[in-house]
């Protein structure tokens, strides 16, 4: 049985039907993380979680951080959701992922894969509509992290993967050092690490189309140096 989690932060444009077409899907549980939203997220995924059961909101206060947030999602899944559920997948809110891809993560899982990342960067992946900027600044990216972490994955920073349970325990297992978008390339750098069985599967990756980026240069210098701050931190081992 499988749950997805997604983080939020203002998206109150696109939640509602992103949470309408994964319940379509008939799937076990569906988390929302959401970070002290300001219009009106949580209570949109409030009210839908009345009417349909496997809707569930994680309300996070404190500081913000989209590992952060994950990391406690993860948790908090893994704490209480019923051992049926074997697979977890995680997803943007902002209809960038397709969850009609999911169906073909999960024939991965049961292939034996441990974890499944939806790829812009392999033979058939795509990105639509984003300017040379938002390109060049996350093709580098992958390059950088790849090389100074040495992985043998095209596609380390997109947010769309699905994770067999018993690896992402062992991922959420021990502090992640990641508070923001590092944390992507941490968890599959960590899998990695633990020697679990990673594929890659072509996706198309659509720009936001409702809600505000929260693209920022501050995000950028943060990640770059957050490779190398993974490469020499201990926990990684
Ligand atoms: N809970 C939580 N969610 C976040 C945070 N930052 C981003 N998100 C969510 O994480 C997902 C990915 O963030 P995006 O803002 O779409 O990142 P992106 O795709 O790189 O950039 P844009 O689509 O241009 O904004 C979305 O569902 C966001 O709502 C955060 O600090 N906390
Ligand atoms: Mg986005």
């Amino acid at each position: 049985m499988l749950a997805v989690v997604i983080p939020t932060l203002n998206e109150k444009d696109s939640i509602g039907g992103l949470i309408n077409r994964l319940i379509e899907l008939h799937l076990a549980a569906i988390l929302i993380v959401d970070d002290g939203s300001t219009d009106g997220t949580a209570e949109i995924v409030g009210s839908l979680s009345k009417e349909h059961s496997e809707v569930h909101l994680l309300k996070r206060s404190g500081e913000k951080g989209l590992g952060r947030a994950y990391a406690d999602g993860f948790r908090h899944l893994l704490q209480y959701a019923p051992p049926e559920i074997d697979t977890i997948v995680q997803m943007d809110a902002d209809n960038s992922h397709d969850p009609a891809v999911i169906p073909e993560m999960l024939e991965k899982i049961k292939e034996g894969y441990d974890l499944i990342l939806g790829s812009r960067y392999i033979q058939g992946g795509k990105i639509e509509k984003w300017n040379w900027f938002r390109r060049i600044v996350s093709r580098f990216g992958n390059y950088y992290a790849r090389l100074i972490l040495w992985l043998p994955i095209k596609d380390l920073t997109g947010g769309f993967k699905c994770w067999r349970r018993s690896l992402l325990e062992k991922i959420v297992s021990r502090p992640l050092n990641s508070l923001g978008y590092v944390f992507q390339i941490e968890t599959t750098y960590r899998a990695h690490k633990l020697g679990a069985k990673i594929t890659e599967i072509p996706i198309t990756f659509t720009e936001r189309k409702l809600g505000g980026s929260k693209f920022s240069l501050k995000i950028i210098l943060e990640a770059y140096l957050g490779v190398i701050k993974l490469k020499f931190k201990k926990t990684n081992e």
